[in-house]
């Protein structure tokens, strides 16, 4: 694919793409009904990531180094940006056209339990925050034998944080450090989405089953999307607050390890990115209610070399298709919609970071939306040998990403991680 990107309609811009669309288009996802509504069964393209054209429009530059494998961006009003490592610490970036990480981390953070995949992870802004400077984080607490994902606020006072109160706890909690999700996400109403992952891999369980399972249990937090007030507080238009032996806060299940979350101000519509096992990776659109699965449906396959089915169909009456699949994996981690950005021909399209292609590179996928919300093309934002962990758009209107090194991303004192500017190229 040659020259600028436009919007484009049609599969035949997909397979000039590269998109290997198998059987079909996408399943529309009917917006009009109720929660519970039953969508038809249907094909979901699956997309080979590294067959994907690279984009040319995009101009990077690395503006800040020597992060510890950071994890959540989110930009203050005044343009300056936290970033959540990992390992526990929070940094404070001064924005600008020269950004600067500023040495001492915020102070007044509660304990965290940096391990396997859990540490501290995403963090985000009240949407009132110019007002009342709350801020908001997720992160593992526990031990090898019960962790759980925990969600504070605080008040960010100058550099430090003060009024630290737990808003919410995962439960129940579960064994070993896999799969904790952990994404935030507003809704305009100031109630916020929270990614809650399955819990992890076999031969994890819980309850005398594999602890996958319980992403279709609606007693149990793991596997969700929940939406909680700004307080901690359950709203009572919640989908299962009426339903007996729900947990209230649960917005949307069937998710695998959603680590990808985000609204598109312009049309309402929410979008989630989680990763599947050994590909199977998706993009969905959420909906209050919706079963979106996992383990019922996946593309994906249990790891090893036998490549073991996890689930004999790809789709089912009752459960949500994803607008797209990955296989191989992409490892989805930050999402954005485009919006107000340098990008003009972006307008409307998500950004999903990937963190290993093909057990290769990371990159950011451009997913190209249509009008409807049907994905009409992606390509590659190829950003070198980097695991891409979250991406925003800035208050400049350029796409800020972080990223860290393909190896030894986590390990105490490397300092490898990276926060990127993108911009159009000329
Ligand atoms: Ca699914």
């Amino acid at each position: 694919m040659q020259g600028r990107i436009r919007h484009h309609t049609g599969l035949g811009w997909a397979a000039c793409l590269g998109l290997s669309v198998l059987s079909g288009p996408v399943t529309a996802q009917d917006t009009g009904r109720a929660p519970t509504a039953i969508v038809a069964p249907g094909p979901t393209p699956v997309t080979r990531a590294l067959s994907l054209p690279a984009s040319s429009q995009v101009r990077s530059q690395v503006v800040v180094s020597d992060l510890e494998a950071p994890w959540g961006l989110a930009f203050l009003p005044n343009g300056d940006m936290l970033v959540t490592e990992l390992l526990g610490q929070l940094r404070y970036v001064k924005g600008g056209a020269n950004p600067v990480l500023e040495a001492e981390p915020i102070a007044g953070l509660p304990k965290v339990t940096a391990a396997g995949q859990g540490g501290l992870m995403d963090v985000t802004i009240h949407p009132d925050f110019s007002r009342n400077q709350l801020i908001y984080l997720s992160f593992s607490v526990g031990d090898e034998a019960a962790n759980h994902t925990r969600v504070i606020r605080a008040r960010l006072e100058g550099r430090t944080l003060v009024d630290v109160q737990t808003i919410f706890d995962v439960s129940p909690a579960k064994p070993r450090f896999q799969h904790f999700g952990s994404r935030f996400a507003w809704l305009p109403d100031k109630t916020l989405l929270i990614s809650i992952g399955d819990g992890g891999n076999p031969p994890t369980s819980l309850d005398g089953a594999f602890i996958r399972q319980q992403a279709q249990k609606l007693d149990s937090h793991l596997g969700k999307i929940i939406r909680i007030h700004d307080d901690g507080r359950i709203p009572s238009d919640n989908p299962f607050v009426t339903t007996p032996g729900a947990r209230p806060e649960i917005y949307s299940y069937g998710h695998r390890n959603a680590q990808g979350l985000a609204r598109d101000p312009v049309t309402g519509r929410i979008y989630a990115t989680e990763h599947g096992s050994q590909g199977g990776d998706e993009l969905n659109q959420i909906e209050a209610g919706a079963n979106y699965g996992w383990p019922k449906v996946t593309y994906g396959v249990e790891y090893g070399a036998a490549r073991t089915l996890i689930s004999a169909e790809q789709t089912a009456p009752g459960l949500r298709d994803p607008l797209a699949v990955w296989s191989p994996a992409i490892a989805p981690s930050g999402l954005t919609v485009v919006r107000k950005s340098a990008f003009k021909a972006w307008e409307g399209d998500v950004l999903a970071g990937g963190l290993r292609l093909d057990q290769g590179r990371g990159a950011l996928i451009r997913i190209d939306l249509d009008r409807a919300g049907k994905v009409v093309g992606q390509e590659r934002i190829d950003l070198g040998e980097v695991r891409v962990r979250d991406v925003r758009i800035g208050p400049d209107g350029q796409i800020y990403v972080l990223t860290t090194a393909m190896r030894n991303f986590r390990d105490k004192g490397q300092r490898n991680g990276q926060l990127w500017r993108l911009s159009p190229a000329d």
